[in-house]
């Protein structure tokens, strides 16, 4: 039996009746996040940045072109990108999920108007984008590849269903559903192909799917996959279109438009199992994750364009967009849904900490579009952007957290990120279950499981064991046990019973890691990693050194330090070397041999908290000495 999720659960990716999942939501509202390092991130990602975020729609005039296209005002110009309805469907995203977590009566108001300002804007067939309103009404629909009005209305849609499970109002959802409806009629499945420029729409009608069971969602969902190839978006390999998707072979293309499409296909396979899309997946994640992601789970490595590179292709000045390491863990999440494979995991991890986590300034107001691995000194966090995509990509993403932390399966309950927390879970049998983790992760690596079944229940207990773990001391009660690994996964069968507890002891060294060989820009040289976290060093820790004249030995013994500085890090600290200034010609002929160096102590710092402090030169990739 299986227990239908409650409008309380709500999921974010809802896979409760997903016959190709192996795993099962624990919703955002069924968890309760209480972690000394993600509980502050989570607080002012509610108090901080989406109040912040909603006064950047109206003054920058997202919200006004709603007024404008409903009538409501007179006189208005359009504000913005032609895409900017977006930024307040997510913004209305991430209202809703903060919601979840916490009832808020004004937040809830806000809401309502906005969606009321959505409704008055929508046109009676359903149209709704506020860029082809008024003025523009005759250019619908003209321009799939550039346009972006599945997009907006992919955007609208996830809002809505955010909205709908965390509110339990349909108010949003009939929006939605007449946008959708109108998208449906327009490009019906199987006699007019038709797609967008930049997925969105493809993901969010899966979840639509989901939340109505109205298979209609499902089939345009996959129409829009496949009506890539057929020159819709003219045959462009930027915009996917170079060949079918279910041809595909390699990732390429806008790195968050290339992943948002991946992740709907990952969507449809969990609904359908097509198998032909099946192994699409697999193979282009393999590609992204053998030969297109950063070390910090950055992807997108150019700037012209966005776009991925070539293999390989991972320069330092990587462009690395916040987005594009969201959609990374959208598709990552779902394969995971898929697969209960802890490679997956591995990767959300990751780019949750370094590749998303550092899009945002630790004030919580201020935010990065682009992720380099090392800066001269220029690049800082912005309030917002013109094309304001990222900002509020990551609120939406850290206000639905909670929901990536657990799930169920036939065969038992996952932890899925070691963050302090408890949540409410429906076993398979239908059991109730109460789990507490118990952490300081990433500072320390001791956590402890808490298991409160409502009664003695059999099932399978999975616990990551991250790549990055070398030994694990695992207990049960006081007794060392160990239990198996399968697939980056503890597996602990038992039959549980109230107050069981699993505790466990992750060695947390500093590791130095190099890149594959056929790396260019990492050759010779290394990212210094503790627990989950990528370092960075920056010039502001060293008065003395141009921290482009650090040079490792890789034999260095690195001190974690405890510090507040930062919100609270672990610093590493190591006498190392640096190269003894050189003020000689740019190029001289080759000599072998060690350039001089003279002693040097070396700080870094989580590569997610750099650019806090005064600006100065930052660098996560080190160069080491030769032997
Ligand atoms: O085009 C909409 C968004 O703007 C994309 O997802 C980002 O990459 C930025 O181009
Ligand atoms: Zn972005």
């Amino acid at each position: 039996m299986t227990v239908e999720p409650t409008i309380e659960d709500a999921p974010v990716v809802d896979t409760t009746r997903s016959p190709h999942a192996r795993l099962r939501p624990v919703g955002v509202a069924a968890v309760r996040v209480h972690d000394r390092f993600w509980s502050p991130r989570l607080d002012r990602n509610r108090d901080e940045t989406i109040p912040t975020q909603y006064q950047q729609c109206q003054s920058t005039g997202a919200l006004t072109n709603f007024r404008r296209a409903g009538g409501l005002v007179d006189g208005e110009p359009f504000h913005g990108l032609y895409f900017s309805d977006s930024d307040v469907y997510k913004w209305v995203e991430a209202a809703s999920w903060s919601l979840a977590g916490r009832p808020d009566a004004e937040l809830d108001r806000t809401l309502d108007e906005t969606i009321a300002l959505f409704a008055a804007a929508q046109d009676d067939d359903g149209y709704l984008n506020t860029y082809f309103s008024v003025d523009r009404v005759a250019e619908r629909w003209t321009d799939l590849a550039v346009r972006h009005e599945m997009y907006c209305i992919g955007h609208l849609t996830q809002a809505a269903i955010a909205h709908a499970r965390t509110t339990g109002k349909r108010t949003l959802l009939d929006v939605a559903l007449r946008a959708c409806e109108h998208v449906f009629a327009r490009f019906t499945p199987d006699q007019v192909p038709g797609t967008c420029g930049h997925p969105c729409l493809e993901m969010a009608l899966v979840e639509l799917y989901r939340t109505t069971r109205d298979g209609r969602w499902l089939r345009l969902a996959t129409w829009q996959l496949d009506s890539r190839g057929r020159g819709v978006l003219n045959g462009s390999e930027y915009l996917l279109d170079h060949a079918p998707l279910r041809e595909q072979t390699y990732v390429t293309g806008h790195a968050v438009r290339a992943l948002y499409l991946y992740a709907a296909a990952a969507d449809v396979v969990l609904e359908t199992g097509d198998e032909q899309l099946r192994a699409v997946v697999d193979r282009l994640w393999r590609d992204l994750a053998q030969h297109k992601t950063a070390v910090t789970g950055g992807v997108g490595a150019r700037w012209d364009g966005e776009a991925f590179g070539d293999p390989y292709e991972l320069p330092d000045r990587a462009y690395n967009e916040t987005c594009a390491a969201i959609a990374a863990i959208f598709f990552a999440w779902r394969l995971l849904l898929l697969t209960g494979d802890g490679q997956y995991r591995d990767a959300i991890e990751t780019a949750l900490y370094n590749g998303v986590l550092p899009g945002l300034a630790l004030s919580g107001t201020e935010f990065f579009y682009q992720n380099p691995l090392a800066d001269a000194g220029r690049h800082r966090r912005k309030p917002w952007f013109t094309c304001a995509c990222c900002p509020p990509n990551v609120a939406r993403l850290l206000a639905s957290l909670p929901g990536y932390l657990y799930t169920t399966s036939d065969d038992g309950l996952w932890v899925h990120l070691y963050v302090g927390s408890d949540a409410d879970v429906h076993l398979a049998d239908g059991t109730h279950a109460r789990v507490e983790v118990r952490t300081a992760l990433p500072w320390d690596g001791e956590v402890e499981i808490e298991l409160t079944p409502d009664e003695p229940t059999e099932f399978t207990l999975f616990l990551p064991r991250p790549g990055w773990a070398g030994d694990v001391t695992v207990r049960l009660g006081e007794d060392v046990i160990e239990p198996d690994t399968a697939q980056g996964y503890l597996t602990l069968r038992r039959t549980w019973r109230a107050g069981d507890r699993v505790r466990l002891r992750f060695a947390l060294p500093t590791r130095l890691i190099a890149a594959h060989p056929r790396v260019a820009s990492t050759h010779f040289r290394v990212a210094l990693t503790r627990g989950p976290l990528v370092y960075c060093v920056e010039q502001v820790d060293h008065p003395d050194v141009d921290v482009a004249d650090i040079r490792l030995t890789g034999t260095e013994r690195w001190t974690p330090t405890f510090t507040e500085a930062l919100g609270g890090v672990v610093a590493l600290t190591a006498n190392a070397r640096a190269v003894v200034p050189d003020d000689g010609p740019l190029y001289r002929p080759y000599e072998p041999g060690a350039v001089p160096t003279q002693p040097a102590t070396v700080t870094a710092i989580p590569y997610y908290a750099w650019a806090n402090r005064e600006p100065g030169p930052m660098r996560v990739f080190l160069p080491v000495l030769p032997r």
